[in-house]
């Protein structure tokens, strides 16, 4: 692959996004890339994590690529993108995303389509789209609109101000904020910790949850008690269940540690 790389680690998948020379932009063949090496992740890790080469995680769009489109490649270019993201959110793997400086334009968006977030203190956030007279196009006015709210993301693209790691914690952007150059540790770390669940448990709340919210309360309640069954009826819940009755070590809920 000539953008990412990719690489095993025990039972987490990393794709790594690796074209720094252009700050991770994201061209078709990139997004191309990326769908492969999807692929690969859910056929080789039990957890994912999505991390970058480079002094920034991912400038979005690859603008150069995208002012020789007609309008009618500008709608597949932007379909293919929410295929190959909606891989990441709703496929069989959990994802975790590790972020450092610019998490910009699609660059965001792609962050959105994992399911947890951890930036390092460099991180900064953007949706530059209408300073450059284009829209979001990549899911954002459907995922990231759903992490922050429709009230900052109109704030971010109109004013095309940056927020920075702290605020988009604040924000509900990010779940975790780490000093510089950790995030690609913590999110291993808790990759590593997810790959540990029953693989039901991790599909049932990477694609319920989301779903779930969507709905109206009593169709929510009604879907959670056929799932809530479905996951706990399986061998596994079973096998589990018995090790913690059996006072199995490691099987109990821990205190938090120090940090939050
Ligand atoms: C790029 C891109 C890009 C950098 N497409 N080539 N995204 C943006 O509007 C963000 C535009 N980029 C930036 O604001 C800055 O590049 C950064 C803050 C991300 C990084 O700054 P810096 O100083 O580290 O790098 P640089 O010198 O600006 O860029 C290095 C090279 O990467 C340079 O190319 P070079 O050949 O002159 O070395 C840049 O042209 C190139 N580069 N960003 C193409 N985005 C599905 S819809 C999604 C809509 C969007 O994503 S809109 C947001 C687009």
């Amino acid at each position: 692959m000539n953008f990412l790389k990719t690489e095993l680690r025990g039972k987490v998948a990393l794709i790594g996004l690796d074209r720094p020379q252009k700050r991770n932009a994201i061209s078709d063949a990139f997004v191309e890339e990326l769908d492969t090496a999807v692929t690969w992740a859910e056929e080789n890790g039990k957890a994912a994590v999505l991390h970058a080469n480079g002094p920034h995680f991912c400038a979005g769009l690859d603008l150069a690529e995208h002012v020789k489109k007609t309008p009618f490649e500008g709608v597949h270019g932007s379909r293919r993108w929410h295929q190959v993201f909606d891989r990441i959110q709703r496929g069989k793997l959990p994802w975790f995303s590790a972020l450092h400086g610019a998490v910009v334009g699609g660059g965001l968006e792609l962050a959105s389509s994992t399911h947890v977030r951890v930036a390092d203190k460099s991180a900064f956030f953007a949706l530059p789209e209408g300073q450059r007279g284009i829209f979001v196009g990549g899911g954002a006015s459907v995922r990231t609109a759903r992490l922050m709210g429709v009230a900052r993301m109109t704030d971010l693209m109109l004013t095309g101000r940056s927020i920075g790691a702290d605020q988009a914690e604040l924000w509900n952007i990010v779940q975790y904020v780490v000093p510089e150059g950790q995030a690609l540790a913590k999110a291993i770390e808790l990759a590593a910790q997810a790959a540990t669940n029953a693989e039901i448990s991790n599909y049932a709340i990477i694609h319920a949850l989301p779903r779930i919210q969507d709905m109206a309360s009593d169709d929510g309640l009604f879907v959670e008690s056929f799932i809530a069954s479905f996951t706990a009826t399986s061998p596994e819940a079973e096998q589990r269940l018995n090790e913690f009755l059996g006072k199995k070590s490691g099987s109990k809920v821990a205190r938090p540690g120090p940090e939050k």
